[in-house]
């Protein structure tokens, strides 16, 4: 396949793609089609690689409003609730809405999805479900599992092995929820814990950590200490940590330092922070995100994930990557026009460092061929013009393509 004249990631001058068995095997100026060769002229369209979630929640996606919607709007009624819905998984359920939820992420230029699952179920039935998952959408997506503990791994009954347990299954990260343990000890043993089963099983970590408007949850300092000390570092992620939002400026300077020596990632997830946080402040009322700027000008790696699509804990979500990035700008204020411009890498690039995949993402010669094209010159337009994308491309092959509608204004 040759796909002609593409901006590859906003650089200006127009480039030609050849695709065979797979693989990006040209990428240059001019490439003269050969015989029986598929074009496709693309006459100064933007291409980028494809869209990173890495975090997301598939087991409780398309539940909203079963058994009740989040009025309230707060982490603990999401988990209340969830904890309700919970009871009545069934296996065929959770893969027919993960499916489903992954299909629309697809649809919307999706390659690569990190799903955290609850295993804090004795009969571990959505674990169970999304392990076959895994396997069933590997064709057309790849995907992660994190052991998340959603109601703590001290503070549930047999929480440690349970989480051992589902090491053996076959999980691909260990997570934790250090704030939500009954005491700050519990905190930092669960972490410690975590850190223990993610060395012997060879895994990686991703916590929920510190995802609560409170300034003396400090559950980062310490993984971030147990990411340098065990060596783990790059394979460690710290999501959320919405309470470094609310840190005050000296720690977050003492810690920006141990931050940069552990090499951890950070996922701040837009949508979800906004709508959960600050629900417990009048005014002054908070953001709820995490220092994603600070971070990432200190040269951290920041991604940005959905986290919900329709459950307790938002009552939205279209498994659209381009709504968690504008939320995230604005959020944030990381609004410069060259900042708009290359903001994609925190929805591509940066989520592909979290989920460990760089060998095989990116468009270079020699890696597999996965991209996609969207109907604009560069992401600066399509994000604010939501300009459609009119190709995703995995493995060499067409996963999506869109014909965009046309529009008549009849005055
Ligand atoms: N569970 C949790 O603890 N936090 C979240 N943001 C979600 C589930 C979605
Ligand atoms: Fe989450």
């Amino acid at each position: 396949m040759l796909l002609q004249q593409v901006h590859i990631e906003n650089f200006s001058e127009l480039k030609d793609i050849r695709i065979e068995n797979a693989t990006f095997t040209a990428i240059e100026a001019h490439l003269e089609p050969q015989a029986g060769e598929e074009v496709i002229d693309l006459a100064g369209k933007l291409v980028i690689p494809p869209f990173v979630d890495p975090h997301v929640h598939l087991d409780s996606t398309m539940t909203a409003g079963d058994p009740e919607w989040n009025e309230s709007g707060t982490l603990f009624d999401g988990i209340r609730i969830w904890s309700e819905r919970k009871k009545t998984l069934t296996h065929a359920d959770v893969k027919q809405r993960a499916i489903a939820a992954l299909r629309l992420q697809a649809s919307n230029g999706l390659q690569f999805v990190r799903s955290h699952v609850d295993v804090t179920d004795p009969d571990l039935t959505a674990l169970k479900a999304l392990i076959e998952v895994r396997e069933e959408v590997k064709d057309w997506m790849t995907l992660q599992l994190v052991a998340f503990p959603q109601e703590g791994i001290l503070s549930f009954p047999h929480g440690k092995e349970l989480m051992i347990e589902v090491a053996e299954l076959g999980v691909d990260a260990i997570g934790a929820i250090p704030h939500f343990e009954f005491t700050r000890e519990y905190s930092v043993e669960s972490l410690h814990f975590a850190f223990e089963v993610a060395q012997k099983y060879n895994l990686l970590i991703d916590a929920h950590t510190d995802e609560i408007d409170d300034p003396a949850s400090r559950g980062l300092e310490t993984m971030a200490t147990l990411a340098l000390e065990s060596g783990l570092k790059e394979k460690v992620t710290a999501s959320h940590t919405t309470a470094m939002g609310s840190y005050n400026d000296a720690y977050v300077y003492k810690l920006m330092r141990l931050l940069k020596m552990s090499d951890i990632n950070f996922v701040a997830n837009p949508l979800i922070n906004m709508y959960l946080g600050g629900r417990f402040d009048t005014y002054p009322k908070r953001r709820g995100l995490t220092r994603v700027k600070e971070l990432d000008a200190n040269g951290i790696n920041v991604a940005f994930g959905e986290d919900d699509i329709k459950d307790p804990w938002y009552p939205m979500g279209n498994g659209n990557m381009l709504d968690s990035l504008h939320m995230g700008l604005h959020a944030t204020q990381i609004m410069g026009y060259s900042e708009i411009l290359n903001s994609y890498r925190f929805i591509t690039h940066n989520g592909a460092k979290v989920m460990h995949v760089t060998d095989q993402y990116g468009i270079e010669v020699g890696k597999p061929a996965n991209l996609l094209v969207f109907n604009a010159p560069d992401f600066y337009t399509t994000l604010n013009e939501r300009d459609e994308m009119l190709y995703s491309i995995h493995n060499g092959h067409i996963l999506v393509s869109t014909k965009p509608a046309k529009k008549y204004l009849h005055f």
